[in-house]
Formats: structure tokens, C-alpha cells, sequence
């Protein structure tokens, strides 16, 4: 077996495929007293050569990395989700999988085979830990051993075959807002809320029709509805059929957003707006409501992301960068429009909020960015070019502050992590990973949130490379 050699596989991207635990890790600096928990993060590291030689690296083996944090010290810890795709190909010794999310391009010996590779994201609710796929159901995972428990179905109550990886907390309540799109059948417009009490029970579901059928990644919460931005990231069956791409970027159809009341019934009184252009919503940082008004803070592409899922109507198109954006619609008028503006002139990925004040008006946003101001770009990999910086927008002063990570070196997506229970939004920690790509090396760094110019308060250093992740959560007290 050998990998092909392509971006996805080359490099600082190629598969890393190593399971274990580092006890005691270097640290430089000081590991912040209060800080005692678990960063917990997923990514995507083929365990085997791709059937196609163009896999993506979205199509990867879903590959945990838990730093767990205590009384200064730090530990590492890797492990694959051993779900049924990963068992099944390592009894082969070969990939039998085939391209992402596509079952025709399986080998016949795994038709109707579960294909989850559960790499995208974690989730901590109603005390267990879950790896998320949005092509299928949540793998349970032991916190402390990071071993696979199984597939997930609460209980029996989940009545989808898809979970999203951007489920939504609601910190006022506790409760739980998730859904599936390609509920019923493989690209139906079917999309499905699942309401998740705190104990983790599935309380409530309930279905509405999506425009056309599409990737719907990620989605908002106010306190009173469940958002969705519907893009033209359509999932065209004749082409997978066909052995082609999943999903095809067509901006001859709209962009759309969704207005769901969270109330009881509420999936039956879905309220459409029309984006004046087919945009793209990458991820979203927050929802918040004000009288009437409903604001949308999310990052938006003039494109899809066109180096995975290719244009149909312009093949020659260039994938655009993402900047952030708040969406304001009024609820109390009939205009199928909204206001769109930016909330701050700075490309970036990867938002994050402090999740306390989730569904407020918030003051702080970090994100993922490169400014080449502070250094140069690095070259461009599987997922675009790496990010070089994290940033902080200061909505209150309109301050963007930057942590530069050096000139070989790659931030990922950055997790907030509070000072203490109560402590005043944005007064905590801010945790990544960070790719030190001369010395094929991984490190764990912590800053200061509201101060990143200031640079690390510790490194905590890893002895190898863990493969690039997506997205990662914070797990207060897990050892
Ligand atoms: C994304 C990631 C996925 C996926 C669909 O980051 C969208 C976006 C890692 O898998 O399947
Ligand atoms: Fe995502």
C-alpha cells in the first residue's frame, strides 16, 4: 500500500495513522492554574490508500486528539473512531471505501456497509462524548480511552441516518438544538431538527423541506428559532450516480435562509429570506435577536469551496475567501430580503464565540486568518493556505488583534475556554493546535483571549505531528 502522492497526502497533510499517549509533555511557559480539563478535537487521517487517487482529504478516517490538562501538566492522547469503514478495511489491509460519500464507488464487498468515517467534530452532552460525521449518526467515544463505544442512536429515538457535526447549545437552558440533512433518503430536501434536553434525551423531531437538496453544514441559534443558510451547494444524484462529485457548486439557484421557531410545531411554520446572490456560509459564530430583528454572524464565500466540489457552470471559477458577516432580518416585515454587512475587513475561518454568551449579542469573535502584515502566506495545502494567525475582533472597540504564529507555522481552529464559571465574556483562554511545519512537529498552545498580540502564556509541545483537525471542544474537568 502507498499513498498517492497528491496536497491531501503530502507533507504536513499526509496521514499520520499513529495511536498512543504521551505522558508528560514539554511545556514552555506556564499552563494556567484554573485550567483543568480536556481539549478534545477530531480530524481526518486515512488509514488507507484512497480507492481514488483524488480522494479528499474530507474523506479521511475520523482520528481524536485529546490534550488532557491538569494541575499544570499535560498529556496526549490519539486514537481512530473504529467505526465499521475503519474495521472493514483493516481486516482488507486496503481501502474498499470509495470516494466521499459516494456508495457507487465502493467495492461490491462493502455494498450497504455503514460508511461513516466520524471525522469532522466532537460533542460532550448528557455526559457522553460523540464523534460527528454530518453523512451519518454520532459514534459514542469513552472520554477517558478514547475507544469507540458504537453508534448512537438515543435510545432509539433518532429517526435519521444523519447527524450534524455543528449541533447548537443553548448555555440558557442546557438544551441541545441538532438536525440531519438527507433525512429519509440520500439527497432528499428533507431536513430534520432533533431537540436534546440536557440529561441527553431526544425530546423532540421534527422535519421541514429544504429548497433543493444541498450541503448544509453548519446552522444558528437564537432564543427563539433554529436558522439554517441554505447555499447552492447541490448534491446532484445523476452525477453521483454517475461516479462524480457528491456535491457541485450552482450558483443559478439561490442562497436561502431558513427561520424555524424552536416552539413546539414550529418546523411547520419555516419563514424563507433570499440572499440577493448565491453565496456561501462556511461556519457560523452566533444568532442573537433584537425586538423584531434577527441577526446572523456567520463566514461567507463569494463561491463554494470549489477546491473539493467543482463549479458546474464555470469550471474555470476561483474559490473565494471567507469574511464574516451579520445577516439582520426583520421577523415583524414581509420583505423576503435582509441587511447584510461586515462585521469586521479581515479574511478568517473557523469562527469561535464564547459559548456562554451563545444567542446574546456578543462582544468578542476569534477566528482562524492569515495577515501579511505580521508574515508571509505559507504555501497552499489540501485545505487552501493555512492559516498563519488567529485573530480577536473587539466589537465594543473595534480593535482586530492578532497572534502571529511564526514564519513555518500553522494555527488551527481556536476553542475558547472561560477564566471561571462567571467570568465576564471573553476572559479566559484561548486553545489550538499549531503546525510547526519545518520540524513536522504538532504543538498545543494556550493564549490569553483578549490579548493574542501578546503571544502564548504556554506551548505545550508534542514529540510528533498530529494530523490537521476541524473541530474540537473543551471538556471541563475530564481528566
Ligand atoms: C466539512 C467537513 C466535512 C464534511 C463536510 O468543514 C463539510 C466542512 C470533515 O468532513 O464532510
Ligand atoms: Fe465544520
Amino acid at each position: 500500500m502507498h499513498f498517492p502522492d497528491t496536497p491531501v497526502f503530502r507533507g504536513y497533510a499526509a496521514p499520520v495513522r499513529i495511536e498512543g499517549n504521551v505522558h508528560d509533555l514539554e511545556v514552555i511557559g506556564t499552563i494556567p492554574a484554573g485550567l483543568n480539563g480536556a481539549y478534545i478535537r477530531n480530524s481526518a487521517d486515512h488509514a488507507h490508500a484512497p480507492l481514488f487517487a483524488d480522494d479528499l482529504f474530507l474523506n479521511g478516517d475520523g482520528m481524536i486528539h485529546k490534550v488532557s490538562i491538569a494541575d499544570g501538566r499535560a498529556r496526549l492522547t490519539t486514537r481512530y473512531v473504529e467505526t465499521e469503514k475503519l474495521q472493514l478495511e483493516r481486516a482488507a489491509g486496503k481501502a474498499l471505501f470509495g470516494k466521499y460519500r459516494n456508495m457507487f464507488t465502493d467495492d461490491a464487498s462493502v455494498a450497504g456497509r455503514d460508511r461513516n468515517t466520524a471525522n469532522t467534530a466532537m460533542l460532550w452532552h448528557g455526559g457522553r462524548l460523540f464523534a460527528l460525521k454530518e453523512a451519518a449518526r454520532p459514534v459514542e467515544i469513552d472520554p477517558a480511552t478514547l475507544a469507540t463505544i458504537g453508534t448512537y442512536d438515543f435510545g432509539g429515538e433518532l429517526r435519521s441516518d444523519t447527524f450534524t457535526a455543528h449541533p447548537k447549545r443553548d448555555p440558557r437552558t442546557g438544551e441541545l438544538v441538532a438536525f440531519g440533512y438527507f433525512t429519509r433518503t440520500v439527497a432528499d430536501n428533507i431536513i430534520t431538527l432533533f431537540y436534546i434536553a440536557p440529561d441527553g434525551t431526544l425530546t423532540r423531531s421534527e422535519s421541514f423541506e429544504a429548497p433543493y437538496p444541498s450541503m448544509v453544514h453548519d446552522c444558528l441559534l437564537s432564543e427563539h428559532y433554529v436558522i439554517f443558510t441554505i447555499c447552492p451547494m447541490i448534491c446532484d444524484w445523476a452525477r453521483v450516480q454517475a461516479g462524480e462529485a457528491f456535491f457541485h457548486w450552482d450558483d443559478t439557484r439561490p442562497t436561502m435562509v431558513g427561520v424555524v421557531p424552536r416552539r413546539v410545531g414550529g418546523a411547520a411554520h419555516v419563514r424563507w429570506f433570499t440572499a440577493p446572490k448565491a453565496v456561501m456560509e462556511t461556519h457560523t459564530f452566533n444568532a442573537w435577536e433584537e425586538g423584531s430583528l434577527l441577526h446572523l454572524e456567520h463566514f461567507i464565500t463569494q463561491t463554494g469551496w470549489l477546491s473539493q466540489f467543482p463549479d458546474i457552470n464555470n469550471p474555470a471559477a476561483r474559490e473565494a475567501p471567507p469574511f464574516a458577516y451579520r445577516w439582520t432580518l426583520d421577523m415583524a416585515s414581509n420583505a423576503d430580503g435582509f441587511v447584510s454587512e461586515r462585521i469586521f475587513d479581515h479574511i478568517g475561518e473557523m469562527p469561535m464565540i464564547d459559548p456562554r454568551f451563545a444567542t446574546l449579542r456578543t462582544r468578542h469573535f476569534w477566528f482562524g486568518t492569515s495577515n501579511t502584515a505580521l508574515g508571509p502566506m505559507l504555501a497552499i495545502g489540501p485545505k487552501g493556505p493555512p492559516f498563519t494567525c488567529l485573530g480577536h475582533f473587539d466589537a465594543q472597540t473595534g480593535a482586530l488583534d492578532y497572534y502571529y504564529a511564526g514564519p513555518d507555522s500553522s494555527p488551527e481552529e481556536p476553542i475558547f475556554v472561560p477564566r471561571s464559571a462567571d467570568a465576564e465574556e471573553g476572559d479566559g483562554w484561548l486553545i489550538t493546535m499549531v503546525g510547526r511545519r519545518a520540524e513536522n512537529r504538532t504543538d498545543c498552545v494556550i493564549l490569553d483571549a483578549r490579548n493574542l498580540g501578546a503571544g502564548p502564556v504556554a506551548v505545550i509541545k508534542f514529540p510528533a505531528r498530529v494530523h490537521e483537525g476541524f473541530h474540537g471542544i473543551w471538556v471541563e474537568g475530564c481528566a
